[in-house]
């Protein structure tokens, strides 16, 4: 039996782009190259209020997120378990994710989601950003990937998370949503 010829694929000059919803192995720094998706955060009605990009690193997955248009104040986001984001209430993208079935909030004693993820501060600019680590996460590989057969999706709501109030953190109404899934690239290597 032919091995494949793996090494020769690892080796591969890097694509740089990365279009919405699209995915590219990131910079051949010398660790392990590291796998990005990027996706637009859609509002109810199909307008764009931003991106966010999750990239995997060796120890967890940094999660971004570049907001505008918004109103001054906190919203929650999280990472939830569908990728799908139907408008107008993006009920479609499911529950937080949550392999470890434990309960919402990095303040309640059962917590917290694997999908769970700190506030977002818009200011009186209407933007806002996050900048977020959440480690252990994987996107595709490991026992419990975030893009798994149905993807994933991270979803802006109109309220701040109390991190505590299962299961959402009573942070109200969905808001935006951007899927996260996979487009063709190659899985990233972890090892
Ligand atoms: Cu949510
Ligand atoms: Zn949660």
């Amino acid at each position: 039996m032919r091995l494949l010829p793996m090494l020769p694929l690892l080796m591969m000059p890097v694509l740089a782009a990365c279009g919405a919803n699209g995915e590219s192995m990131g910079r051949m720094g010398g660790a392990a190259p590291r796998l990005l998706v990027n996706t637009a955060m859609l509002g109810p009605g199909g307008e764009s209020l931003g991106t966010a990009t999750l990239a995997q690193e060796a120890d967890g997955v940094k999660v971004t997120a570049a907001l505008t248009g918004l109103p001054a104040g906190s919203y929650a986001i999280h990472l939830h378990a569908v990728g799908k984001c139907d408008g107008p209430d993006f009920t479609t993208a499911g529950g937080h994710f949550n392999p470890a079935t434990k309960q919402h909030g990095n303040l309640n004693p059962a917590g917290e989601h694997a999908g769970d993820l700190p506030n977002i501060t818009v200011g009186a600019d209407r933007r806002g950003t996050l900048d977020a680590m959440r480690p252990g996460l994987r996107l595709v590989d490991g026992d419990a990937p975030l893009i798994d057969a149905d993807g994933a999706a991270i979803v802006l709501h109109a309220a701040p998370d109390d991190y505590r109030t299962d299961p959402s953190g009573n942070s109200g109404a969905r808001i935006a949503c951007g899927v996260i899934t996979r487009t063709g690239a190659s899985a990233a290597s972890s090892s």
